[in-house]
């Protein structure tokens, strides 16, 4: 089981209190889409995504980044038991959706460097390294379904 210091779930806590869904949620899969452009095959549903415009400007990926941030609230708020909190979202991604589990990670990635630009030298390396584990079991979490 992962282990939290005090520290590390008040950083946490911290990052999502000042989270602004809207804002990130977007900017992080839209980011992602493009510095991976293979993630684009899962979102046939979104239409035209030919063009950084085209996915910047679609409404269904800013929707669904957003709904990205609120799936990670439920980890937030069940830190001690990620894994089974996430039992369902990954079995929906890995049998549902296929999803490659390598994707959780670049997500993730995108998601640390646009809470890095926003947060500016608030982005110590004490916040890094917290948003970056907690990020980590997430993604671990997501991938146990998979076999
Ligand atoms: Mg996924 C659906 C969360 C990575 C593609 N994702 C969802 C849903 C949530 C979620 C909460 C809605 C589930 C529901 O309707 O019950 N996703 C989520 C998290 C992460 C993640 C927390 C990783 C941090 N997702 C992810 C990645 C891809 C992906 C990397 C593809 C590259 N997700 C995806 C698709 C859907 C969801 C295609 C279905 C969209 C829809 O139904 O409109």
């Amino acid at each position: 089981m992962v282990e939290w210091t005090k520290t590390e779930r008040a950083i946490i806590n911290d990052i999502f209190a000042k989270l602004d869904y809207e804002d990130i949620g977007p900017k992080a899969l839209i980011r992602c889409l493009i510095v991976y452009p293979w993630t684009l095959r899962y979102f046939g549903a979104a239409g035209k995504l030919d063009t950084y415009e085209d996915i910047k400007s679609n409404k269904y990926i800013a929707a669904h980044g957003i709904k990205v941030l609120h799936g990670l609230d439920r980890a937030v708020k069940n830190m001690d038991d990620i894994k089974n909190t996430y039992a369902a979202l990954s079995e929906l991604h890995s049998e549902k959706l296929h999803v490659d589990p390598d994707n959780f990670r670049v997500l993730a990635d995108c998601l640390s460097i646009v809470t890095a630009a926003k947060m500016g030298k608030a982005f110590t390396p004490d916040v890094q390294a917290a948003w970056q584990k907690f990020l980590s079991v997430v993604v671990s979490a997501l991938g146990r379904q998979y076999h």
